[in-house]
C-alpha cells in the first residue's frame, strides 16, 4: 500500500524524522511518501499556526498523487475533516490514533506534550473524539517543537521526568507523546518508564495499514462527501473543486 504522510509544519528536518519513524514500524510492502505544505509555520505551537497548517494539509491532500491512506503527523490533527472530504482513502491524525492505542492498553492515560499553551488544543481533541474520560491529564514541558527537530535526544530526560510526574499525579497507566517530533524517543522512554508509551506516528501508520487491509475508506456519504464544486480565488485557486 502507498501511505501519504503529511507533516503539517514546514520543517524539512521534522518531515525526514517523521518518515524515518514511520518506516521503522511500517510493513515491508507499505510505501511511505512524506510531504509538507508549500507554505506555513516552521512549527505549530498555537491556534494561528494550527489554522495555517490546516490549509497546508488541505493543499497536500488536494494535490496528492493516488494513495491508499493518509496520516496527518501533527498532534493537533490540523485539517483532519477537510482531508477526509478531499480523499476516499482513510485519513488518520496522530492524536486520534494515539488516544485509541492508549485506550487499548490502559484504563487511563496521560499526555506529555511540548508548549503548555498547546495543552488546550489536545484537551479540545479529547472531547471531540470522546476520550475525555480515558485521559487523566495533559501536561506541557515547554520544550519548543523545533528543539525536537534533530530527534530530541537532548530532551529525553526532561520528557521522562514529566512523564513520571504525570503517571503518579494522574494515576494513569500509559503515556501518549504529544508531538510528532517525539517519535524517535518512544523506545527509550518505554524502556526507562516501564509503561506503554504511545507515539502517534507509529500508531497511525499501523492503524492505516489495518484500515486499508480491511478495504475501509472514508465515507463518501454525508459530511465527508467531496466538497461541492466551486471556484477558489487567489493563491487557493488550484485547490478549488
Ligand atoms: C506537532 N506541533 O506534532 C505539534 C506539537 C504541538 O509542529 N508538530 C508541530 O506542540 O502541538
Amino acid at each position: 500500500m502507498k501511505l501519504l504522510i503529511i507533516n503539517p509544519n514546514t520543517s524539512t528536518a521534522m518531515t525526514t524524522g517523521i518518515a524515518a519513524a514511520a518506516r521503522q514500524v511500517a510493513a515491508a510492502d507499505t510505501r511511505i511518501v512524506a510531504v509538507q505544505p508549500s507554505f506555513g509555520p516552521l512549527s505549530i505551537e498555537g491556534h494561528f499556526d494550527e489554522t495555517i497548517a490546516a490549509a497546508g494539509v488541505a493543499e497536500q491532500v488536494r494535490l496528492a498523487a493516488p494513495h491508499d491512506a493518509v496520516v496527518i503527523a501533527c498532534f493537533g490533527d490540523p485539517g483532519l475533516d477537510a482531508a477526509r472530504e478531499a480523499t476516499r482513502a482513510p485519513v488518520l491524525g496522530i492524536a486520534e490514533a494515539a488516544f485509541h492505542a492508549a485506550s487499548f492498553v490502559a484504563t487511563g492515560f496521560s499526555v506529555v506534550t511540548t508548549m503548555t499553551r498547546t495543552c488546550v488544543i489536545a484537551e479540545h481533541l479529547l472531547h471531540r473524539y470522546g476520550f475525555e474520560r480515558r485521559c487523566r491529564g495533559v501536561h506541557g514541558t515547554d520544550i519548543p517543537v523545533l528543539a525536537l527537530e534533530d530527534g530530541g535526544a537532548g530532551c529525553v530526560d526532561q520528557i521522562e521526568a514529566a512523564a513520571r510526574e504525570a503517571l503518579s499525579r494522574d494515576r494513569s497507566g500509559a503515556i501518549v507523546l504529544g508531538c510528532a517530533g517525539m517519535a524517535a524517543l518512544c523506545a527509550e522512554l518505554t524502556r526507562r518508564l516501564g509503561v506503554p508509551v504511545i507515539d502517534g506516528v507509529a500508531a497511525a501508520v499501523k492503524f492505516a495499514e489495518g484500515l486499508a487491509a480491511l478495504g475501509l475508506g472514508t465515507s463518501q456519504h454525508g459530511d465527508y462527501a467531496p466538497p461541492l464544486p466551486k471556484t477558489y480565488a487567489g493563491w487557493a485557486a488550484p485547490l478549488g473543486w
